[in-house]
């Protein structure tokens, strides 16, 4: 019987689905392919989408993936907000999906439980965006709320991030707030169909004025009406330009080699932490100290001291 990752090369979707559960258990079947796999890597355009729950994220994926679909894109959705209405796939997947007998046209989507991912959910995410780009999706969109840290590594580490706000109840201020406008690559202005919008984009302009512009870019902000599907072309529009900008300026290249160096610190400290405290046996030493009343910056420090004396440098 063909391997997990010769199923996986030849395009079967299962076994897709099934490498990702192994890569969030770091299970010997992914650690052991890595190396292929990351070999195919980096052809996928990323786009984070994130904001307050409600501002209307999810209907704008869907409406972005269809697009996409239609011009004949391959589109997978990683899905970090539990609450997104993608459960299976058959909500979007039925609506576009395109009748072929050899090929599965469909978008293909993937809920990433906020819980129970060994070592994190920024690393496992981040980790199932890398099988896909390496499966062969043109377009990887991954969504998740504005809120955390874990949230925020991972919409960081996309091509093009999008910051969904809506009109009313100070959501720039918030948006703010959480650090978003720090990570905005493009500004969508959704639910352009209620009062407030214009009020919201001139918010969003003030901030950004006072930001000022990075490496030359000024996030350009999108009115959308997400649940009409108005304005998806225009956004779409400005994402292109937005990759286009960062691949003339050699900052694309810039950005996915900063990813990559990030997700090496993260591995690491997932693994260090296991490591010191458990197979080393740190924590029981460290339970001990602290049951003496030492305190405990003392014991950390006497930790290190320990640690740096195992460890030589390279
Ligand atoms: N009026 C209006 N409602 C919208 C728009 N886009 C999304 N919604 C609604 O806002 C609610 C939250 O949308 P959802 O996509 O789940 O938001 P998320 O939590 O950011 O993913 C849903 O009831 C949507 O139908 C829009 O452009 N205008
Ligand atoms: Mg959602």
């Amino acid at each position: 019987m063909a391997s997990l990752l010769e199923r996986f090369l030849q395009g079967d979707r299962a076994a897709l689905a099934r490498l990702i559960t192994r890569a969030e258990y770091r299970e010997p079947e992914f650690l052991a392919a890595v190396d292929q796999l990351f070999a195919r890597v980096g052809r996928a355009y990323r786009l984070g989408i994130t904001g307050p729950p409600g501002a209307g994220k999810s209907t704008l994926v869907d409406g972005l993936a269809a697009g996409y679909r239609r011009r004949g894109d391959q589109v997978a959705i990683l899905a970090v907000d539990p609450s997104s209405p993608y459960t299976g796939g058959a909500l979007l997947g039925d609506r576009i999906r395109m009748r072929s007998a050899e090929e599965d046209t469909s978008v293909f989507v993937r809920s990433m439980a906020t819980r129970g991912s060994l070592g994190g959910l920024a690393r496992a995410t981040i980790d199932a965006a890398d099988l896909l780009d390496a499966f062969g999706f043109g377009r990887v969109l991954l969504e998740t709320v504005g809120v955390g840290q874990a949230e925020h590594d991972i919409v960081s580490a996309s091509d093009t991030v999008l910051v969904v706000l809506y009109p009313g109840g100070g959501d720039g201020v918030q948006a703010m707030k959480a650090g978003l406008m720090e990570i905005a690559d493009v500004f969508v202005a959704n639910k352009a169909d209620q009062p407030g919008v214009d009020r919201l984009v001139d918010d969003i302009q003030q901030m950004l004025e006072l930001r000022g512009a990075r490496h030359g870019w000024v996030p350009p902000v999108v009115q959308v009406v997400a649940s009409e599907r108005r304005g998806i072309d225009e956004l779409g529009a400005a994402i292109d330009r937005h990759r286009q900008f960062q691949e003339e300026k050699g900052l694309l290249a810039e950005r996915r080699h900063g990813r990559r160096v990030e997700q090496v610190r993260r591995d690491l400290e997932e693994e260090l932490r296991g490591l010191i405290l458990e197979e080393l046996g740190f924590g029981i030493w460290i339970d001990g100290e602290i049951r003496r009343q030492v305190a405990p910056a003392t014991v950390a420090r006497e930790a290190l001291r320990r640690l740096k004396g195992q460890i030589g440098r390279f």
